[in-house]
């Protein structure tokens, strides 16, 4: 068995929700954010806070949302009581920015500060992880989102555009453990942008509003991710743009790990349909339902 997370003078989150914008500032052109790798308690749902390691105190990490082109640089900070990197997944960076330890840079060690910096390209759903011990760090909490816009704006971009981030974590004995496909090790709990049903958020939109979700699994488990309603199309997988003709109408789309889904539909049934994963172990909480993967989309007339 793998040891717990440390939980000694973990520090309790002073933000509720993850995936928040992340802001910067422009130094000669270049948009310069600041990300410190650091280990809070995080609440998943009510009663059930947990030590997280993450990204700017927050689960999933700040959505960092930059246009195709930009020089971005991020001067990323390690409050871990252990190594990191930060991997730009799905970006294409030059080789010594990609954040695997001991290959393209020598790891993050505890109070250390490295600094990244590349040009954001191509457009499309992304996001960043750990790339040390990834298979405790990443599902532990260090991930994040990341959107690159097309430098010509979209002809006719969605009225509703939300990021949903899949995770699975462990808890046991008020204890986080690494939640992993290895026996005694399955996950209890399962979020949605840090959150487990029926703390998720639930999506307001209105009839006839063109909705983009854009699915990422950081987590080591596909998730088969059912919308109720109305059919969906695959719009683009992996940050990159499926062309129309090819665009599957489905209403289940399985995201496995490191994999990104993004899917659009026109609201055009109002009431409360959910949007859930099909695995019923995944829509529990602890062995109880309802919990997990699940959330409300509520379609305004
Ligand atoms: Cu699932």
């Amino acid at each position: 068995m793998m040891a717990a997370l440390p939980d000694k003078d973990v520090p309790a989150a002073t933000v509720s929700q993850g995936n928040q914008p992340l802001p910067y500032r422009e130094e000669d052109g270049v948009k310069v954010f600041e990300i410190t790798a650091q280990p809070v308690r995080w609440t998943f749902l009510d009663g059930v806070e947990q030590v997280a390691w993450t990204y700017n105190g927050m689960v999933p990490g700040p959505l960092i949302r930059v246009t195709e082109g930009d020089r971005v640089r991020f001067i990323v900070r390690n409050d871990l009581p252990d190594d990191t990197t930060i991997h730009w997944h799905g970006i294409a960076v030059p080789n010594a920015m990609d954040g695997v330890p001991d290959v393209t840079q020598p790891p993050i060690a505890p109070g250390e500060t490295f600094v990244y910096e590349f040009e954001a390209k191509p457009a499309g759903t992304y996001w960043y992880h750990s790339h040390v011990e990834p298979d405790i760090q990443i599902g532990a909490g260090l991930h994040g989102a990341f959107i690159i816009d097309p430098a010509t704006p979209e002809a006719d971009p969605p009225d509703v555009d939300q990021v949903l981030v899949l995770n699975e974590w462990r808890f046991v004995n008020n204890q986080t453990f690494g939640a992993m496909p290895m026996g005694g090790m399955d996950p209890n709990y399962f979020t949605i942008n840090g959150k487990a049903f029926p703390a998720t958020e639930t999506l307001k939109v209105k009839v006839g509003d063109k909705v983009r979700l854009r699915f990422v699994a950081v987590g080591q488990f596909i998730h088969p991710m059912h919308l109720h309603g109305v059919p969906f199309k695959i719009v683009a997988t992996d940050g990159h743009p499926v062309p129309e003709g090819a665009q599957l109408t489905k209403d289940t789309v399985s995201v496995a790990p490191g994999e990104r889904y993004d899917i659009e539909f026109v609201a055009t049934e109002p009431g409360v349909w959910m949007l859930h994963c099909h695995i019923s172990h995944h829509t529990t909480n602890d062995g109880e339902e309802p919990g997990g993967l699940m959330m409300m989309i509520e379609v305004e007339a």
